[in-house]
């Protein structure tokens, strides 16, 4: 008898502003997926890839900040379409699920954001790169920013880090990157889920627990708690 095909697996992103604790909730998710026996990946944007990673590190170096904004969209994309190439389309095929640290939306967001940007533009780019490879799931980390750029700046002195291109820029342009989150996760209902990410790390992750139980995985809470 044939081989039956693996069913795709789920692309599940988080997204938010600086410091909201996305990379700490992906891992917390990670965890708690191989722990149900769920074969499942994390990665992150930009980057996930190693020519994404080399992309990665010219971009937050600040070294495409003098070609403007469109350019900058045009390199997180081109970063992207490695990644999705690379690692997140063979992942879903296999049928793994995948967890991402960012991805399209950051690009909405942020260079939206930055350079006022047509949104007609930035739509023709995402159709381009993404294609049908769109999350299932996304998580918006919200919480005000400068709650998350305290928590980013701490880590970077403990870790004697310098501060990126994108933390670097004021706070209204911050304000703006949590306007922009609000309204894609308002635009589409079905796919983003806003969580308060200004509570412990803890009370974030089992809110992003019970949204995954929900959405993805059939079950309830109050099920899985009864062993279902
Ligand atoms: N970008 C990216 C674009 O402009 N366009 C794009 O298309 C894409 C994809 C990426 C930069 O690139 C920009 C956005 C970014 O500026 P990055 O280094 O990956 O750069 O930056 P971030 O994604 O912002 O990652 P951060 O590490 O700064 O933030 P996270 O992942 O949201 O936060 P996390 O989990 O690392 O936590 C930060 C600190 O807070 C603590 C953690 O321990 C850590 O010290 N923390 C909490 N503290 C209290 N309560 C909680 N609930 C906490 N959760 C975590």
């Amino acid at each position: 008898m044939p081989e039956k095909a693996p069913s795709r697996g789920r692309f599940v992103t988080f997204e938010g502003g600086e410091g909201a604790g996305k990379s700490t909730q992906v891992e917390l998710l990670r965890a708690r997926l191989s722990q149900r026996g769920i074969d499942v990946i994390a990665t992150r944007e930009p980057g996930g890839a190693p020519r994404a990673e080399r992309i990665r590190n010219f971009l937050l170096a600040g070294k495409a900040k003098a070609l403007g904004p469109a350019a900058e969209a045009i390199l997180f994309s081109a970063a992207r379409n490695d990644h999705l190439e690379t690692t997140i389309r063979p992942a879903l095929a296999r049928g793994q699920w995948v967890l991402c640290d960012r991805f399209s939306d950051s690009t909405r967001a942020y260079q939206g954001a930055l350079g006022d940007l047509d949104p007609v533009f930035l739509n023709r780019l995402e159709q381009v790169v993404v294609g049908p490879t769109r999350p299932d799931l996304t998580f918006i980390l919200d919480l005000p920013p400068e709650v998350g750029l305290a928590r980013a700046g701490a880590r970077r002195q403990a870790r004697s880090e310098a501060t990126d291109r994108f933390e670097a820029e004021d706070i209204s342009f911050h304000r703006a990157l949590r306007t922009a989150f609000l309204t894609i996760a308002r635009e589409e209902p079905a796919r983003c889920v806003v969580i308060d990410a200004s509570r412990d790390a803890d009370t974030v992750a089992a809110d992003i627990w019970a949204e995954v139980e929900a959405r993805l995985l059939g079950t309830t809470t109050q099920e899985s708690a009864d062993g279902a």
